[in-house]
């Protein structure tokens, strides 16, 4: 048994995070996968056994089971030693920037792409339509931050950088909207992490694609 184990799937952004950090770090990892279509983070197992908050992802490891993203990838920098803000201010900053983007940049674009694709019914307009422009507002935001820096804490490449990737690296006619040709700056950034030692794309490093009807 591999010495990670990371409950995934393969449509899911915010497991992606802990994925490719797992991957860029060169962990020793596997995938577990979650039937999250047919509810299984809903069930009563589930939420007894994995997480009580009836999310992916879930990192086990030594004994321990960690949820949200933000913090599998902080125990996964400290354990590994790499992209850790080298400072107190900078820690702080990336954590500033891994809030931002679990609430606004994949907090708007996850549902917005379920709800154009794999929910049933899809969603409604007025709630794709507010969501859609929640994830602009964010990504302009984001596009301006990477507007002098190559990374969004600077010249290195930190947690933070990993967490923004979460949706971003999925099919444009996913979205309906190519994100990386509107917001360039995001674009060459995602360009710049996707050039990193043993990068891979959510569908090739998650289970679950495609998606059985
Ligand atoms: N902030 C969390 C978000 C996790 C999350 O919402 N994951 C989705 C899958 S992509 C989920 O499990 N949703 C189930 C639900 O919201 O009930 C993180 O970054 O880990």
């Amino acid at each position: 048994m591999a010495e990670y184990q990371l409950y995934c799937f393969a449509q899911s952004g915010n497991a992606y995070r802990a994925a490719l950090m797992l991957n860029l770090v060169g962990a020793d990892w596997q995938p577990v996968f979650i039937d999250f279509f047919n509810g299984e983070t809903r069930t009563a197992a589930y939420r007894s056994s994995i997480n009580e908050m009836g999310e992916a992802p879930v990192l086990v490891h030594a004994g321990r089971k960690l949820s949200q993203s933000a913090v599998i990838l902080e125990y996964l920098a400290r354990r590994s030693g790499q992209f850790l803000p080298s400072s107190e201010d900078d820690r702080l900053e990336g954590l500033r920037w891994m809030v931002f983007d679990n609430q606004k940049v994949g907090g708007s674009l996850g549902p917005y792409r379920f709800l154009r694709n794999f929910a049933k019914p899809r969603g409604e307009p007025i709630v794709m339509d507010y969501l859609k422009g929640r994830a602009f507002a964010a990504l302009d935001i984001v596009d301006k931050r990477l507007s002098s820096e190559p990374y969004l804490l600077g010249a290195t490449p930190t947690l933070a950088d990993i967490s923004m990737t979460s949706y971003l690296y999925y099919p444009p006619d996913e979205f309906g909207f190519d994100i990386a040709a509107r917001y360039k700056n995001v674009g060459a950034w995602l360009e710049r992490v996707k050039a990193m030692p043993r990068w891979a794309h959510p569908y090739d490093l998650m289970p679950g694609h495609p998606l059985l009807a």
